[in-house]
C-alpha cells in the first residue's frame, strides 16, 4: 500500500470554486438509494478551467449543466473525483447518483445501522454521498428532500426546519428540511427509521422555544431521560457562561447501534452511538451516566464552536475539538465535582495522550502532515488540545477569556478559520503576547520540567529547566511559554503561598524570602501539560497536608510509583507511604476524591516511566503492595465497605455515585488477598446490588479471583442481559480484560457468541480493544496476543478501516518493549503492512510504527 500519499498543510489552497446553495433528493430504497444533487456553483479563482468534485465509490446516472444533459466528452471519472470539462464564471449543476447504504459496512457516508439509515459525513463522508467540493472551507446552505417507504421509514430526518410532507401514491412519502446556516458538507446528516422518540421542550435566555426530540430504537424511550436531562443542563450552561443561545426552534438527536465513534454535531440534528444516549439504573454504570452527559454536551457546545464556526481545513481540527472538549470538562466540573473531574481528565490524558506523544505517533495538536485524516481525531488533537485552551484559560483569567471568547464569536461567526485567527482573538481581548504560546500548536512530545530548590540565608530558589524532547522525524523543538500554578507549604503543613508563574524560558529562577526552606506543592491542577521531574520529593508530607485537590492526589500517585519501582528494585515496602496511605483511609474528605486517592498508579504510568519494558516486573511490584495495604489494613477497609454498600440504593446523587465508588475501590483493594472470603463478599454483591456498576465491579473481581462462582454469575449475567447490546459490551469487556488464565482462548471462542458481531464497532472495542489493554495476554511472552490482534486487523480492515486502524493503536509501544516481545511484535507488525490491499487508515499507523 506504498501508494498512500502524505498531504501536508503548507500544500493548502483556497477553494477554486464554491457551492452557493445545495438541494439535495434522497430516494431511499432497499437495495439502494438514488441522489439528485442540484448546486449553485460559483467559481473564485478565475484561472481555473475544470471543476473538481470529490467522489468515492459513487454510481453516476446523469449530470445536468444549466438544465442540458452533459455529453460524455464534457466530464471525466478520475479515481477519487469527477471532473467536469470547462466550465463558467456562475452555473447549476444537477448530479443524479446511486449509492448502496446496506452495503456500506465502513460507517462513512450514508450507512445502514440496523434498520436505520443515517449519515456519517466528518470529516470526508460526503463525497461517498454525492459528488462535492468536499471540504470544511467550501459552506452551503442546504435544502434536503427524503423519499421514503411510509411503513418501513415513517420518520425522515435532515439538518434545519422541515418545510414540507408529502405522500405519494405508491406507499411512500416525503419530508422536505431546509438549513438557514451556511454550512460545511460535513456537518450534513440525514436519518431514515421506524423510531421512537422522547420529546421535550428549551425555552431560551431571550425566550425562543426549542423543540427537542430524541429518537431511538422503538422500547428504549425510558432510556433517554438522563441523555434529554444532560442536553437542557448543557444548553443552559453554555448561556450562561458563554452567552451563547441556540439558533434553530428545533434541535434532534438519533441513537443508533453502529458508530464509528462517539457521537457528531450535525447542525441540528445530531447523531450519537447509542452508548451515549440510552441509559437506565438496571443496564448503565456510573461512568456510563458521567459519559451521556459529557458527550451530550460536547455535540451540543459545537454548534458554537464548531458549526457557526468551523475549520478552514482538517489540520485546523483541534480549533473545534480541543475548545469543546475544554468547555464540556468545565461543564461537568460545574455540574459535578471539580476535584473529581480535574483528576480524571488529567488521568485520561497521562493514559492516552502522554503514550501517544511518546510513541512514533506523535504529532502536534495541530499536525502538518497526514495519509488518512481520520486517524487524526486523537487524544493529542481533542485532550491535549483542551489542556492547551485550559493554559490559555488560566493566562487570561475568566473575565479576559471570556472577553477574547465573545471577540472570537463575534469576530468569525459563519466562517471556515485556523486556530491562528482564533490565537489572535485571544490575544487581541487577553492583552498577551500569544507568539511563543503557538509553539503548543506546533511541537509534538510531553515537555519535561526539571526541578531544582535552595534555601539559603532566607532565600529560597527554585530553579525550572524545561527540557523539550525531539520531534519525531528528530528535529529539535524551542521551550514553551506556559503557566506553572506553585503553592508552598511551612513545616506544619500551613500554606504560606500560591502562585501562578510564568514559564517561557528554558531555564527559569524564582526566589522567594522566607525565613524557613518551605515545601513545594507544584503544577497545581495540573496547570500545563507537562511531566514534573523533582530532584527533592515531600510526597507523604503533602499527601496529608496539600489544600489543593489535584496536588494531594498527585504526591499520592508519585509516592505509589516511587514505592512501586523500589519494590521492582528488590527492596522492601516504605512505611511512610503505608502510613500515608493508612491517613487518607481514615481521613473523612469527600468520597468520591477520596476514592481517587486510593486509588494505586496504574500499570499504564509504570510503563511510561521505563526505557524497555518490563510487565511481568510491574504487575508482580503492584500486586505485592495491593496485598500489603489490604492485609494491613483490613479491617478498615471493611469497614468503610460496608458502610458505604447500599445494595438496593439506585440514586445518580453524588453521595450515592461516591458511596459506590469508594466502596468498589476498597473491595477490589481486598480482593487482592484471593480469599474465600473476598470472593464471597463479591458474589454477594452481584447477586444483591441493582446497580450496574456495583454488578460490573463484583464481576471484574469475581473473574480474577474466583473461576467458580465467576462461571456461575457471568453466565446468569449472559442469560439476564444477552438481548441487551449495551450490557453485553460489559460482558465481553469484563472476559477480554480477564488475568485469569485461558483469557486469549476465551476471546476467541466469544466471537462466537450470538450477542457478538464484528460489524457493530463498540462490539470490537468491547472484545477485541479491551483485550489490547490486557498487558498480560496481549503481551503474551510466545506472540499469541499480538498474532490475535494482528489477524483481527486484517480482517477488519476489509470491513471498517477506521475501527482496524484504531485497533492498531495498540502496537505503538512496539520500540519500547523488551527484545523478546519486541520480535513477536516485529513479525505481526510486518505480516500487516504487507497485507495485500491494506487500508492507507491501518498503513499509516503500522508504517510509522515499524520505520
Ligand atoms: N466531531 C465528532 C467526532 C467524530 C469524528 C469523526 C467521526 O467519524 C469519522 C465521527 C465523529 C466529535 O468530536 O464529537
Ligand atoms: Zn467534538
Amino acid at each position: 500500500m506504498s501508494e498512500a500519499k502524505t498531504i501536508y498543510l503548507k500544500d493548502y489552497k483556497a477553494p477554486e470554486f464554491t457551492v452557493k446553495t445545495c438541494d439535495l433528493v434522497f430516494e431511499l430504497f432497499e437495495e439502494y438509494t438514488q441522489v439528485t444533487n442540484l448546486m449553485q456553483i460559483v467559481k473564485m479563482d478565475k484561472s481555473a478551467k475544470d471543476l473538481v468534485l470529490d467522489s468515492v465509490e459513487l454510481e453516476l446516472v446523469e449530470i445536468h449543466l444549466n438544465d442540458v444533459k452533459l455529453e460524455e466528452e464534457r466530464y471525466v471519472v478520475e479515481k477519487e473525483s469527477l471532473r467536469v470539462l470547462d466550465v463558467e464564471d456562475e452555473f447549476k449543476l444537477i448530479i443524479i447518483n446511486k449509492i448502496y447504504p446496506h452495503r456500506n459496512s465502513e460507517l462513512e457516508g450514508l450507512y445502514k445501522s440496523g434498520n436505520i439509515f443515517c449519515t456519517q459525513n466528518e470529516p470526508e463522508g460526503f463525497r461517498r454521498i454525492t459528488p462535492y467540493i468536499d471540504r470544511p472551507d467550501v459552506m452551503a446552505v442546504f435544502k434536503t428532500t427524503l423519499v421514503a417507504s411510509r411503513e418501513k421509514y415513517p420518520v425522515l430526518l435532515s439538518n434545519g426546519n422541515t418545510e414540507s410532507n408529502f405522500k405519494l401514491d405508491d406507499g411512500r412519502h416525503g419530508v422536505t428540511w431546509s438549513d438557514p446556516y451556511p454550512k460545511p458538507s460535513y456537518l450534513f446528516a440525514l436519518v431514515a427509521g421506524d423510531l421512537g422518540v422522547v420529546k421535550d421542550k428549551y425555552i431560551t435566555a431571550s425566550g425562543k422555544y426549542v423543540r427537542l426530540n430524541i429518537y431511538t430504537d422503538k422500547g428504549n424511550e425510558s432510556k433517554c431521560k438522563h441523555a434529554m436531562k444532560s442536553l437542557k443542563e448543557a444548553m443552559q450552561w453554555d448561556e450562561e457562561k458563554y452567552g451563547r443561545e441556540y439558533d434553530l426552534s428545533l434541535y434532534n438527536i438519533v441513537a443508533v447501534d453502529s458508530f464509528n465513534m462517539g457521537a457528531m454535531e450535525n447542525k441540528g440534528l445530531n447523531i450519537f452511538n447509542s452508548a451515549y444516549v440510552l441509559a437506565d439504573e438496571d443496564t448503565a454504570t456510573d461512568a456510563n451516566f458521567m459519559g451521556i452527559q459529557s458527550v451530550i454536551a460536547h455535540e451540543y457546545f459545537h454548534n458554537w464552536t464548531g458549526n457557526r464556526i468551523t475549520c478552514r481545513d482538517w489540520f485546523q481540527l483541534t480549533l473545534k475539538e480541543g475548545l469543546t472538549v475544554f468547555r464540556d470538562q468545565c461543564f461537568s466540573a460545574d455540574l459535578n465535582s471539580k476535584e473529581v473531574q480535574r483528576i480524571e481528565d488529567v488521568k485520561a490524558l497521562r493514559e492516552r495522550q502522554f503514550v501517544e506523544d511518546n510513541s512514533p505517533m506523535a504529532h502536534p495538536i495541530q499536525p502538518d502532515s497526514y495519509m488518512a485524516i481520520n486517524n487524526f481525531y486523537t487524544a493529542t488533537v481533542y485532550e491535549k488540545g483542551a489542556e492547551v485552551i485550559r493554559m490559555l484559560h488560566t493566562l487570561l483569567g475568566e473575565q479576559k477569556y471570556r472577553k477574547a471568547m465573545d471577540l472570537y464569536f463575534d469576530t468569525f461567526d459563519a466562517q471556515a478559520v485556523r486556530t491562528d485567527d482564533f490565537l489572535w482573538a485571544m490575544s487581541k481581548a487577553g492583552e498577551m503576547n500569544l507568539e511563543q504560546f503557538k509553539r503548543w500548536y506546533h511541537q509534538s512530545g510531553t515537555p519535561k520540567l526539571d526541578v531544582d530548590e535552595k534555601f539559603e540565608d532566607g532565600t529560597y530558589t527554585l530553579t525550572l529547566i524545561q527540557k523539550i524532547p525531539h520531534a519525531v522525524d528528530g528535529s529539535e523543538q524551542k521551550p514553551h511559554f506556559f503557566p506553572l500554578k506553585i503553592g508552598l507549604l511551612d513545616e506544619s503543613g500551613k500554606e504560606i503561598l500560591e502562585k501562578t508563574l510564568l514559564i517561557s524560558k528554558e531555564k527559569e529562577e524564582f526566589l522567594f524570602k522566607t525565613s524557613f526552606k518551605p515545601v513545594l506543592s507544584i503544577n497545581r491542577d495540573f496547570s500545563a501539560p507537562i511531566i514534573i521531574d523533582q530532584k527533592e520529593t515531600h510526597y507523604g508530607f503533602l499527601m496529608k497536608h496539600d489544600t489543593n485537590s489535584f496536588a494531594k492526589y498527585e504526591a499520592a500517585q508519585l509516592f505509589g510509583i516511587q514505592i512501586i519501582e523500589s519494590l521492582m528494585q528488590g527492596n522492601d515496602i516504605n512505611d511512610e507511604y503505608v502510613r500515608a496511605y493508612g491517613h487518607i483511609l481514615e481521613s473523612d474528605l469527600d468520597i468520591s476524591y477520596k476514592a481517587l486517592l486510593l486509588e494505586l498508579p496504574s500499570i499504564s504510568a509504570l510503563m511510561q516511566r521505563q526505557n524497555v519494558v518490563d510487565f511481568e516486573l510491574i504487575y508482580d511490584a503492584i500486586e505485592k503492595l495491593q496485598k500489603h495495604l489490604a492485609s494491613l489494613y483490613k479491617e478498615k477497609l471493611l469497614e468503610i465497605y460496608s458502610k458505604f454498600h447500599n445494595p438496593l440504593c439506585v440514586d445518580l446523587d453524588a453521595n450515592s455515585i461516591g458511596s459506590r465508588s469508594i466502596k468498589n475501590r476498597c473491595l477490589k483493594l481486598l480482593s487482592s488477598l484471593k480469599s474465600n472470603e473476598m470472593a464471597v463478599m463479591a458474589n454477594e454483591q452481584y447477586s444483591n446490588s441493582l446497580t450496574m456498576t456495583d454488578k460490573v465491579a463484583a464481576l471484574d473481581i469475581l473473574e480474577n479471583i474466583s473461576s467458580e462462582y465467576s462461571a456461575v454469575a457471568f453466565k446468569h449475567f449472559h442469560d439476564k442481559y444477552r438481548q441487551n447490546t449495551l450490557v453485553m459490551n460489559k460482558y465481553f469487556s469484563l472476559l477480554a480484560a480477564s488475568h485469569r488464565e485461558g483469557t486469549l482462548e476465551r476471546v476467541i471462542a466469544l466471537q462466537k457468541d450470538a450477542a457478538y458481531n464484528e460489524l457493530v464497532p463498540n462490539l470490537v472495542r468491547s472484545l477485541v480493544g479491551t483485550f489490547t489493554r490486557n498487558y498480560k495476554y496481549f503481551h503474551a511472552k510466545d506472540g499469541s496476543g499480538y498474532k490475535f490482534v494482528a489477524d483481527k486487523i486484517i480482517d477488519i480492515d476489509k470491513i471498517n478501516p477506521q475501527m482496524a486502524s484504531s485497533l492498531a493503536g495498540a502496537f505503538k509501544i512496539y520500540k519500547k518493549l523488551n527484545v523478546q516481545n519486541k520480535k513477536m511484535m516485529k513479525v505481526e507488525l510486518e505480516r500487516v503492512v504487507s497485507t495485500h490491499s491494506l487500508s492507507k487508515n491501518v498503513y499509516e499507523i503500522v508504517s510509522k510504527i515499524i520505520k
